[in-house]
Order: C-alpha cells, then structure tokens, then sequence
C-alpha cells in the first residue's frame, strides 16, 4: 500500500489554506529521482494541533538528566511536570549496594498559587536543603518548568547560594517548558551545562583500560544499555561513560580520557560530541544498535577505528558466535513477520533507527518520522571518517588532512572528502529520507488527525509509536507496539534485544484480540459520492 499524491492532497484540503500550506511542507513522498529531497523540521506546532511533541522541561529534565542515578533531580514547578517524567520512560538503573542511587525518586517543588503570586525561590532553596540533609547526594540539578521562568524566580542564583551553603555542586537549567519548539531545545540546555559543570572535571589522565570509550545517547530504556555493554565488554572495551543511560555523575566527570565517543542517538546529544571533539580532540562515531546489522556494523566500524588486528579478530569472533546463536530464533519469527508492513513515528531517532530491524524480519516500513528531529536528522549529514590522530602531529596519518579541518568538517572540499571515502572506510550519517523506499511517507511531526488519516489508507500491520497515539490506532484493529518505552520490555538493542523485538513484535501479529476489532473501514466507507447506477 502506498499514498499517491492526490491522497496526500485529499487529506491536507481538509485542513484550512494557512495550516494546509504549513504541513505541506513536513511531509514527503520518497523520490529517489528527486534527491536531496527538502523537508521542514523543528518549527513550531501550529497551535490547535494534536501533537505528540514534549516540552523543553522532558528533554532536559526528563531525557539527558533523568538517567542520571546519583544526582538528585529537583523539578522547580508544579507538581504534574515531576510526576510526568517519573519513571515513564523506563530508563532502567542499578547500583553496587553501597553507592548512590535515587532512580526510584521524584523530587519536586510542588509549586503552588501562592509561589507563583509570591514568587518560589525560598521555597526551592528549602527543598535543595531537606535533599542535602536527607539522601546527601553528590550533586543536584534543579529544572525549571513553565511558570518559573513566567514569574521570573532566579533558579541560578538560588543554586549558587545552595551551593555555597553545602559544598556540592547544585546546577541549574532553564528548561522552561515554552522554550524552543520541543524536547530538544531541552537536549541542548542539558547537553552545555553538563559539558560545562561536570563531563572531564575529574583529574584523571588516562583510562585503566584499553580501548575506553564513551556512549552517548543512549539511555537504556528497558536495559538496551546493558546489552550493549555486555557485547562490547566482552569484545574487549573499556567503557568509561554512558550518557546518561544507567549513568552517574561520577563516570561523567571521567569522559574526557576515552579515545572514542559513540554517538547512539545523534539528535539529543550531538552538541556533547562535537564539544568533546573541540575540546579534547576526541572524534565519534555514529551507531546503531538496534537490529542485527546494525550492531555487527557499529562494532566493525569501532574496530577499524582503534585498528588493532586483535581487537577486529576478537570483534568478528563474537559477531559470528551471536549470530550463530541468534539466527534461528530470528528466522522462526521471521515467518510469522515475513511480507508485513509498519508505520514507524518515533521522537528524533528511532523512526529512523528500527527501520533496520524491521526490514530483517522481513517487515516493510511504510511511513517514517520524527516528532522533533532537524533537518541533518532527515537528509543526513556529510561526516569525516572517524579515525585515530597521530600522537604527536594530532594530523591524520597520510591523509593531509589536520585536527581542525576534520573538526569543521563541513568545510573539507568534495575532493579531499573523496580522498578519504578512499583510504578509510566513511562513517557518515545517512538520514531517514536517503534509507527510504521510493513511495514511502516520511511525515514531520505528525499529529493525531493526520496519523488517522494516513493509518486508514495504509492500513499497516503494526504501529509503531508512544504512548499518546496508540490506544487510538489500537482500536482501529491495528497491534501497536511502543517505541519510547517498549511496552514494558526490552532490552530491544544489540542481539538479544534483536530477539526480544522480534518476539514481541510476531506475538503482535499473531494474537487473535484483532480479529474481534472491526476497524471502521470495514462499516463506513472511506471516500463518500454518488453511485452511478446505469
Ligand atoms: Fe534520542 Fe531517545 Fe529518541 Fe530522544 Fe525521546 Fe526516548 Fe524517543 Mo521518547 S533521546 S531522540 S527525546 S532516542 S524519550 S530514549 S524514545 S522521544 S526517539
Ligand atoms: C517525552 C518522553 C517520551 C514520551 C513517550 C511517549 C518517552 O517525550 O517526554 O509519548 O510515548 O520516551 O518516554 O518520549
């Protein structure tokens, strides 16, 4: 099934000329003929629309800092804004019986009319008080929410006090909700103070171990984490971060000694890897964990990078070891799934991302999107090679081609780009609308009326989304599965999660709960006119 362009323009006329216009441009029919091919992204929702986007309070807040198990997260706002990024995006932690960790907990202010008449700044220098004297953590954020940036509470000037009064760093982030256009105008507040106050602030020179790395943007959600980690220390690395997946203060502090950063999730963490970058000459390398393919290709690329010919044979040993294990169980599942088709609306990577693992079960994405994602995320983006500097020159080996031209890399000339597609293998990072299929729909922030729209005449076999539209298409008879939060499963990276996925995904299909849903296409007809009865 696919949407011609008379379909498309069907359902924009139902939309006002002003908005119909708008969305235009946000959508897209892939065209292989037609590359680059242009989409609008990171502007604002039109006010009216039903969207799935959050606020830059949950990107900061609730997405980089959240995962962050030793800090203490106080939320300056109303009570509902600490409450909505309790624990709802399962990004799992654990501890050594004896360390810090406050994962479980939901710290607010719980502001009140009277603080947003009288003002809330006593009121937060209490709360930062009774957090010291009761848990004594290591270090604080503190997280504006809409009304405090409104009444103009002073959230760093409290902090600072906080901070002279106990001894520990206590940060804070105007991540008023209203500011940007979403959650990742949140990601770059968190993203610079973070650089700022805490990744490299440790005196540490050099790592214990070999190969250190860091990983950025992932966030184990359901334990992707975890697996993710048990392949690569097995191959051999030695991780000295995760940000901020099941991640602490104390790693952070320490990022500065890898040699490498991973970036998993390029849209919510970009701004901290190219600040390692500038900043330590560290390069990184983009990722994907998700699906078979992908991991065995982001753990290859990692091995060139360090370039030891133990580490590649070590790395393919393990590749061929877990595809051994895990290939039948994906071929079983992939008879149930073979020949189905998705529709794959996620926040700002994972559109994109589990594509991958679909298409290796033998599902077809149909229609693709991000809720937040900027264009770089949509057309994809020229990046250098990731390869290791000279030690004493800082320069590319053999490659003419110094720190800082690879740190500007957007400034290198077509040819010297081609010099080194050439000699070292090109770790760029293709976006959403280069991987798609030609007729596929790549949708910008879509809403709720146009997911309907579009779910009527794609009639996919699985959604794949969050929570706030799923209910909705589930009642359609179409199985939904959660990319945000994974139902309550997981790990879905790496290769078992590859499995996990695949299980729950066939157990989607295979259920009988559809067939006593009639979705409303089958009683009412989907265009309306008149009959001709000669
Ligand atoms: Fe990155 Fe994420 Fe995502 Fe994201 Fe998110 Fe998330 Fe997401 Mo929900 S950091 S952009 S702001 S991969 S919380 S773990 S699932 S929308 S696609
Ligand atoms: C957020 C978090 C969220 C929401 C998920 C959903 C997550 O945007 O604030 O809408 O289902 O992953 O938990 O993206």
């Amino acid at each position: 099934m696919a949407v011609t362009e008379k379909e498309l323009q069907e359902i924009l006329e139902q939309y006002p000329s002003k908005v119909q216009k708008n969305r235009k441009k946000h959508i897209l029919i892939k065209d292989a003929a037609q590359m680059p091919q242009v989409i609008e992204a990171n502007t604002r929702t039109i006010p009216g629309i039903i969207t799935n986007r959050g606020c830059a309070y949950a990107g900061c807040k609730g997405v980089v800092l959240g995962p962050l198990k030793d800090m203490v997260h106080i939320t300056h706002g109303p009570i509902g804004c600490a409450y909505y990024t309790w624990a709802t995006r399962r990004n799992k932690a654990k501890s050594e019986e004896s360390a810090q960790n406050f994962i479980n907990y939901s710290f607010s202010t719980d502001m009140q009319e009277s603080d947003i008449v009288f003002g809330g700044e006593k009121k937060l220098a209490k709360v930062i008080d009774e957090v010291v004297d009761i848990f004594h953590p290591k270090a604080i954020t503190v997280s504006a929410t809409c009304p405090v940036g409104l009444i103009g509470d002073d959230l760093g000037a409290v902090s600072r006090a906080a901070e002279a009064r106990h001894g520990i760093p206590v940060l804070a982030f105007s991540c008023e909700g209203y500011k940007g256009v979403s959650q990742s105008a949140g990601h770059h507040i968190a993203n610079n103070i973070l650089m700022d106050r805490v990744i490299g602030a440790s005196d540490l020179e050099e790592a214990a171990g070999k190969y250190p790395i860091n990983i950025l943007g992932e966030y184990n959600i359901g334990g992707d984490s975890w697996e993710i980690e048990r392949i690569l220390k097995e191959i051999g690395y030695t991780i000295i971060s995760v940000m901020t997946g099941d991640g602490s203060y104390e790693e952070l502090r320490n990022a500065h000694v890898a040699e490498l950063n991973l970036v998993q999730c390029h849209r919510s963490i970009n701004y901290i890897a190219e600040m390692l970058e500038t900043k330590y000459g560290t390069p990184w390398l983009k990722v994907n964990f998700i699906g078979v393919n992908g991991t065995a290709e982001s753990l290859r690329n990692m091995a060139v990078y360090f370039g030891d010919p133990a580490l590649i044979e070590k790395t393919e040993a393990v590749i061929s070891r877990e595809l051994a294990r895990i290939e039948p169980l994906m071929e079983q599942y992939k008879k149930i799934c073979e020949g189905k088709t998705a529709f794959c609306f996620v926040g700002g990577s994972r559109g994109h991302h589990y594509q991958g693992l679909f298409a290796e079960l033998g599902i077809e994405t149909i229609l693709a999107g991000y809720e937040f994602a900027h264009r770089d995320d949509y057309e994809g983006r020229q990046v250098i090679p990731t390869i290791k500097l000279d030690a004493d020159t800082k320069n590319i080996p053999d490659l003419h081609v110094s720190a800082d031209e690879r740190r500007f890399r957007l400034k290198l000339s077509p040819e010297k780009m081609e010099e080194l597609k050439q000699k070292i293998p090109l770790s760029y990072y293709a976006g959403m609308n280069i991987e798609m299929k030609d007729g596929s729909i790549i949708a910008d922030d879509l809403n709720h009326f146009e997911t309907e729209e579009f779910i009527k005449i794609l009639k996919p076999d699985i959604f794949a989304s969050g929570i706030k539209d799923k209910y909705v298409v589930q009642k359609m008879g179409i199985p939904a599965k959660q990319l945000h939060s994974y139902d309550y499963s997981g790990p879905y990276a790496g290769f078992n999660g590859a499995v996990n996925f695949a299980r729950d995904v066939s157990m989607g299909f295979a259920s009988p709960t559809w067939n006593y849903i009639v979705p409303p296409w089958q009683d009412e007809p989907l265009l309306t006119g008149t009959v001709n009865e000669e």
